[in-house]
């Protein structure tokens, strides 16, 4: 057939890789290692491009890391807990276990139409009681390491989830799910001590060089550490028990710039001094309604409330400075108050400026050095310190060493480091998560299930219909008898956050005894991860928790390495255009056709507004399915269209140019295939046969750097040099080796032609072609040759010939002498390696 039909080789080559375990990794090996991870998607219900992107180039560096020898390591599993589940419960009326697992089933065999060469053997979902089961082990064992304790907490409640919520969770003050308003709330919850790694966190990521940069920056940001003095202001007059204000600052250097001092709507004294002040009181439930991201305390308006008290100022004893109560102020960092410099930084600018206090430059900009600041900018750059009495003069560094040093003297403050990172609560009150492997006996206190009745099973049993958490709810499953005293106790009913899940599951990946969590013996044949892939949006979530979970299980000796990933791979995202009815709503790719020039609606025509290229959502309903294109096209033309049109790490907009593009060049492949099936062509094509090399080479190169579609840019400048070129033996050659080229993009096509070549075994099992270096570089170069001047002919040479060979055979060429036509040279001028110019 002169036409690649994908609709039986797809499904031909996808049984044959299943029924030969082909890509079942083994741990035994003696090869090479190389872990090739894509992050595990959550099982949702359908697969979108999104994941055939992150999936097809993971898929390409597991399937060409095989064909170099090693031995690879390249799983696939489900995050399968979570909201969605108990969603779908609410408003389908199904069980979540039931919902998630129907998802499961469709979205592993959408994934099986791709041709993946995943070790579906070790698949694995996170609401598999194997799994969960050994997540609980692993608790107990960070409980009895000292790594999770209990406390009650003020916590972010989504009143729409009915859940707390991490802090890296609220986005924008709001759930990251639900996008319902977060309010804060005090439960008691379980937390893990991430808090103990952060210096070694901060530190590690000095060590990632595989990383990009702005993840790592993303990380020390979240991290947060800041270093500075922490002091108090003395009251003016104490308040009961409370005799000053104890506040910390990074710029202690700015300490005579102060105007004002200000505390957090639920600081201690705020708290006391609104049971006097109702108006107080009013003020500081408002503040606690408000965000708690760093952005917003940028951009929210800055309110303040006047306490009407006063503190003194530590280095003048004759200054009182007015206590306020302010909204951008948090409880949870630093000690929760603070002291306002308005020159020097925006937010007290801001609010100086609205409650009309002074305004004092203590910091030089360089040429202004009055006390009286007048500009609406806060200026925050480096300088000398003015207006400063003994600071006078210093530069920002020295004076804040200088400040530091006299209030530790003089015992009015000390120097020290605030962390922006928080323990990480994961307590959630919903039934679909791990369930939390603690029973509270009112004796004994909170008692780890002992580890011979793991796992603690979720009970199936369970009603959706009032809000809240089903297990707290349940008639029999929280009572239990103390494992320590045997009296009634009850079971902890919170769940894990999800991010507990997908904390150490590359750990089970690499190993998975039935018996205890992993074998740490083949953890460390694998791990680190060699390559993980996923994306950006969990450049702080996930990939924080997964690195302190490694460090922490590292800390009870479960393991001996703190860095689950070496290299990490954060890929764009597949966009679309957007289309819109006349009234605003959104229309999806297939309700619209184009018209001309214009856009209309299929089924009545009318108008269509065109909209930006955006990410994939069903939000903006410009999603396209998969599914039908892969029908439409096969796997290969699929897979090769998410490598070809954009770099990996910007966004890819989907076209239908360019997926029938993809489809072209798949047939292109084919027609080259079949010709030398079995061609017995003879003859040289040097040329040809050192691009062969070349692109060997470089493809190599390309994919080793996730650089795919620079490969795919060397694969067609070959495949246009081929289709130019006569049939020769190294015409044949190099369409063999094509074949083998383009195995790890294109593997079903590939594995077509390897057996139509009458190869025997798999091209996925064949070796990455070898390269002859010597054929890597030029060596032979074409000389121009003028007379007078004008170009009369080319002469291609071996690089560096002497000047005398090349003004013989320059002199010799028929052409030269035709023009030259009897005339006597005068001279011959030679360039070598460029030209020869000869002179009449
Ligand atoms: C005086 C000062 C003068 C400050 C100046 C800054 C600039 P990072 O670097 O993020 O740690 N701050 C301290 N605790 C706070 C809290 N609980 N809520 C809101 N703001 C707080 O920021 C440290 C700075 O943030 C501290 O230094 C303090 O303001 C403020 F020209 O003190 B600074
Ligand atoms: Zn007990």
């Amino acid at each position: 057939d002169q036409r690649f039909n994908p609709l039986a080789a797809d499904k031909r080559w996808q049984e044959r890789w299943a029924t030969a375990g082909t890509f079942e990794a083994d741990d035994a090996s003696s090869k090479p290692r190389s872990y090739v991870l894509e992050m595990f998607p959550y099982p949702s219900g359908r697969i979108h491009m999104g994941h055939v992107r992150n999936y097809t180039m993971g898929d390409v560096l597991a399937r060409f890391r095989r064909m170099q020898g090693y031995e690879v390591l390249h799983p696939m599993g489900w995050d399968a807990f979570g909201m969605p589940a108990e969603n779908a419960a609410m408003e389908k009326k199904v069980h979540p276990g039931e919902w998630t697992r129907a998802n499961i089933a469709s979205m592993r065999s959408q994934l099986k139409t791709l041709g993946f060469a995943f070790d579906w053997s070790r698949e694995l979902a996170t609401c598999d009681p194997e799994y969960y089961g050994q997540e609980q082990a692993l608790f107990i064992d960070l409980f009895e390491g000292g790594l999770v304790y209990r406390k009650e907490s003020a916590v972010n409640w989504d009143p729409v989830d009915m859940t707390v919520l991490a802090n890296e969770q609220v986005i924008d003050g709001k759930g990251w799910r639900s996008g319902a308003q977060v309010e804060k709330r005090k439960l008691s919850q379980w937390f893990l001590k991430i808090t103990d790694f952060a210096e070694d966190l901060l530190a590690g990521l000095d060590e990632l060089k595989g990383w990009p940069e702005k993840v790592r920056l993303m990380q020390e940001n979240w991290i947060g550490k800041s270093q500075g003095l922490q002091f108090h202001f003395a009251l003016a007059e104490a308040q009961g028990d409370i005799a000053s204000v104890e506040v910390f600052s990074t710029r202690p250097d700015t300490i005579f710039g102060a105007s004002f001092v200000a505390l957090a709507a639920d600081h201690p004294l705020t708290q006391k001094l609104a049971g006097q002040n109702e108006a107080l009181a009013a003020f500081a439930e408002q503040c606690k309604a408000g965000g708690t991201t760093a952005a917003e305390l940028e951009t929210m308006e800055k309110k303040g409330f006047d306490t009407g008290l006063t503190v003194t100022h530590p280095l003048d004893p004759d200054w009182q400075l007015p206590v306020y109560v302010a909204n951008f102020v948090l409880m949870d960092y630093g000690t929760g108050a603070v002291f306002g410099v308005p020159a020097h930084d925006q937010r007290d600018l801001d609010f100086a400026r609205k409650y009309g206090l002074p305004v004092k430059r203590v910091v030089s900009d360089g040429e202004e050095t009055a006390a009286e600041y007048v500009g609406n900018e806060a200026y925050t750059g480096p300088g000398k310190i003015v207006n400063s009495a003994f600071l006078d003069g210093m530069t920002v560094e020295a004076a804040q060493q200088t400040v530091i040093d006299r209030a530790q003297s003089e015992g009015w403050g000390k120097a020290q480091t605030t962390w922006r990172l928080r323990d990480w609560g994961v307590s959630r009150q919903r039934y679909w998560g791990t369930p939390i492997p603690i029973i509270h006996c009112d004796d004994c206190g909170p008692v780890p299930v002992p580890k011979d009745q793991l796992p603690v099973v979720l009970p199936e049993d369970i009603d959706f219909e009032t809000p809240g958490n089903p297990l707290e709810r349940h008639a029999t499953w929280k009572h239990i008898d103390c494992p320590k005293c045997g009296k009634a106790a009850r079971r902890e009913t919170d769940t894990l956050d999800t991010f507990v899940d997908s904390s150490w599951y590359f750990l089970r990946f690499a190993s998975q005894p039935d018996d205890r969590p992993f074998d740490p013996e083949v953890v460390k044949q694998w791990l680190p991860v060699t390559q993980y892939i996923g994306g950006v949006e969990h450049a702080i979530l996930h990939l924080l928790y997964a690195r302190f979970w490694t460090r922490a299980l590292a800390s009870i000796g479960k393991l001996d390495f703190a860095e689950p990933f070496e290299s990490l791979f954060t890929q764009g995202m597949v966009t679309h255009e957007t289309y819109k009815h006349g009234d605003g709503s959104w229309l999806s790719p297939d309700e619209v056709e184009k018209n001309g020039a214009d856009w209309a609606v299929i089924s009545d025509g009318s108008p269509v507004t065109t909209g930006r290229v955006e990410k994939m959502s069903k939000s903006k309903k410009n999603v396209v399915d998969p599914d039908p294109i892969i029908e439409q096209y096969g796997a290969d033309a699929v897979r090769f269209f998410m490598l070809s049109d954009s770099p990996p790490e910007r966004d890819l907009p989907w076209s239908e140019a360019g997926i029938e593009g993809s489809w072209r060049f798949v047939q292109r492949l084919w027609r080259l295939f079949i010709a030398v099936a079995d061609s017995s062509d003879e003859g040289e094509d040097k040329a040809l046969r050192r691009k062969l090399h070349q692109t060997v080479a470089g493809v190599a190169g390309d994919v080793e750097a996730l650089s795919f579609n620079k490969a795919v840019a060397k694969i067609f400048e070959l495949v246009n040099l081929i289709e130019k070129s006569q049939p020769s033996a190294d015409r044949t050659t190099a369409i063999k080796s094509l074949a083998r080229i383009v195995a790890p993009m294109v593997p079903h096509i590939a594995e077509e032609a390897w057996a139509l070549f009458g190869e025997t075994g798999l091209v996925a099992d064949a070796p990455w072609p070898e390269v002859d270096e010597s054929l890597l570089v030029e060596d032979e170069v074409t000389i121009a040759i003028q007379v007078r001047g004008k170009l009369r002919d080319t002469i291609t040479v071996a690089k560096g010939s002497s000047k005398e060979q090349l003004e013989e055979l320059a002199l010799a060429s028929e052409k030269v002498q035709r023009s030259l036509d009897g005339a006597e040279v005068k001279k011959v001028i030679v360039v070598p390696d460029r030209l020869v110019n000869i002179v009449i």
